[in-house]
């Protein structure tokens, strides 16, 4: 193994490594203990002024996962997930937050990571088979390895809203929140976006504001999450059997222990189907999404869901005009990321919030003291901007590498993105995309998924250390037969009737709209890469070292 050392900081020549990590988030993080284990060095390049990636940035009132926090963490040590506990069955961003700031102290990762460093070029120099990365203050990195660990749900989108500027209030982003906490007490405040940062945002919000205004384009299902402190015997159950537990996610579709249904909904009576749906919603959150297993394959069982939570809808809601608007029509129950809240429904009982639909009442401008309808002009004293993210390839494509022959990334994506396994990208050689578009990624506990990548781009960089080898890089052909895998799988579900949502990137302007997110499950996906890399990498192609101080 060549073992390149740091050049002094100061140094016009660039600063040498084998691996350059961009994003320092859980995967980055990982990425590094895990190279820097077999022996790489390596240099974690991060643009926020801590690690934590999502959880760093999202850090707006009632921010919490929609994992349970035993399954949402690292299962690489063992002594980690023996001494750490979780206070409660879903994890506060807070808590989230304290816990990777704990990883990174435990195993003394900081030292390679460089903190507010934005990545602002990233090229692979064919002559020297290495990438070079450059960041905004013109700091220059050369990496054999460039590994993109930029995150899914990071780059925030504020939607061009006319008058925005000139708004005299404070606004924010839900994925941009200030550290020091604003305080909305007595404000009049308006939140635009219901998904899951809105739904989780707003019960909290409406318990300090004065009064609170919700702009909802598109109703979205939000399941009660059913939150509650960790039960100590449960901790004690999974902290004795978490080598079962991790194996079980790994194996299973969606990377966690959530019990799945195994039974179809059509080979059920209306009355146990009934029944189970009830269960579901006890159980909270995400629960509901594995009721049946042809949930998001059988229209009649996934309306029959629908019909279920909109009367749940019905009865937790006071006002029938109110509940109506509540109700997302025209959507399979999961399609659009479903929610998870406390409190959420509850809230529109409260005499402070007011619920305006904005499809049949569209946003005009933002004015000076508020914003304005086609129809109403509201004053406001603040508004939270809850519009989510350019998901899965902004954060890329904000960076923009260049492969081979000077070829951008938007450039190869101009259609939409294209990947082998979501992990390479054909003429990107030496580049990796931990949990990318055409993986499981966001369809799967991302800790799980994050895992499975890094371990994998892991061995992947010793066999091409051990074998002399320059370059690896996914074949054309091997990428167009994922992308078409990936692309048949999402269209035997219910997906395919629900194009306007971020899984197919109909959320950002001008993105073309594909499905992005491998919906095979995590365990499938998880054997396809296996013997991908049992069978010496098929579907790459792998180049000898030309010369061995490369
Ligand atoms: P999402 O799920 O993308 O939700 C964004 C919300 O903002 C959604 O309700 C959008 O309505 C709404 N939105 C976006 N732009 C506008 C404009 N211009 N006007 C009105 N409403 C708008 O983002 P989140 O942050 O809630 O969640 C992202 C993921 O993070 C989530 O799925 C979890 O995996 C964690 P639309 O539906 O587009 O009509």
């Amino acid at each position: 193994m060549s073992y390149s050392t740091g050049a002094l900081e100061n140094s016009p020549e660039p600063l040498v490594f084998d691996v350059v990590v961009v994003g320092a988030g859980f995967a980055g993080l990982y990425m590094l203990h895990k190279l820097r284990e077999l022996g790489f060095t390596v240099r974690v390049l991060e643009a926020a002024s801590g690690v934590g990636g999502t959880w760093f940035h999202n850090r707006y009132p009632g921010a919490r996962c929609d994992i349970e926090s035993l399954d949402y963490s690292y299962s690489f040590s063992e002594e980690l997930q023996q001494e750490w506990s979780w206070s409660e069955r879903y994890a506060s961003q807070p808590e989230i937050l304290r816990y990777i700031d704990h990883v990174a102290e435990r195993f003394d990762l900081l030292r390679d990571v460089q903190l507010n460093t934005v990545v602002a070029n990233a090229e692979f120099e064919e002559h020297t088979a290495r990438w070079s990365v450059t960041t905004e203050e013109g700091e220059r990195y050369s990496a054999r390895f460039c590994i993109m660990a930029t995150g899914v749900l990071s780059a925030a989108q504020v939607p061009r809203l006319a008058g925005l500027e000139e708004y005299t209030g404070r606004w924010y982003h839900t994925g941009a929140w200030p550290h020091e906490r604003p305080d909305f007490t007595g404000m009049r405040v308006g939140v635009i976006g219901t998904g899951s940062s809105g739904t989780q945002l707003i019960p909290l919000v409406a318990q300090q504001a004065k009064e609170l205004v919700v702009f909802q384009r598109t109703a979205n299902y939000c399941m009660p999450a059913q939150n509650r402190p960790l039960d100590a015997n449960l901790e004690g159950e999974w902290k004795t059997h978490y080598p079962e537990r991790r194996a079980f996610a790994r194996a299973s579709s969606f990377g966690h222990n959530q019990v799945s249904n195994d039974k179809k909904g059509t080979e059920v009576s209306p009355l146990e189907r009934r029944e189970e749906l009830e269960r579901r919603w006890d159980l909270g959150g995400l629960y509901m999404m594995r009721a049946f297993k042809d949930i998001m394959t059988n229209a009649d069982v996934n309306r029959e869901a629908i019909e279920f939570v909109h009367e749940k809808i019905d009865g937790i809601v006071n006002d029938p005009q109110t509940a109506e608007a509540l109700k997302p029509k025209d959507l399979f129950i999961g399609t659009k990321r479903l929610c998870s809240g406390t409190d959420y429904y509850e809230t529109f009982n409260r005499q402070n919030v007011r619920l305006v639909d904005v499809k049949s009442d569209p946003i005009k401008r933002v004015t000076p003291t508020g914003l304005q309808t086609e129809g109403e002009t509201f004053a406001l004293d603040a508004i939270i901007f809850a519009t989510g993210f350019d998901a899965m390839t902004g954060s890329l494509l904000r960076i923009n590498p260049t492969g081979r022959g000077g070829v951008k990334l938007s450039e190869r994506w101009a259609d939409g993105p294209r990947s082998y396994l979501g992990l390479s990208i054909s003429g990107f050689p030496n580049m990796f995309v931990i949990a990318g578009a055409g993986s499981p990624s966001v369809f799967s506990n991302m800790v799980t998924s994050i895992e499975q990548h890094v371990e994998w781009i892991a061995t992947c960089l010793l066999h091409l250390e051990r074998n002399g080898a320059a370059c690896i890089e996914a074949t054309p052909e091997a990428e167009e037969g994922w992308v078409q895998h990936v692309n048949e799988l999402a269209d035997k579900t219910l997906y395919r009737h629900s194009k306007n949502t971020w899984f197919y990137g109909a959320n950002t302007p001008g993105k073309p709209v594909v499905f992005m997110p491998y919906v095979g499950g995590v365990g499938r996906y998880s054997q396809n890469i296996s013997s991908i890399a049992a069978k010496n990498y098929e579907g790459f192609s792998i180049q000898e070292r030309v010369d061995s101080s490369l």
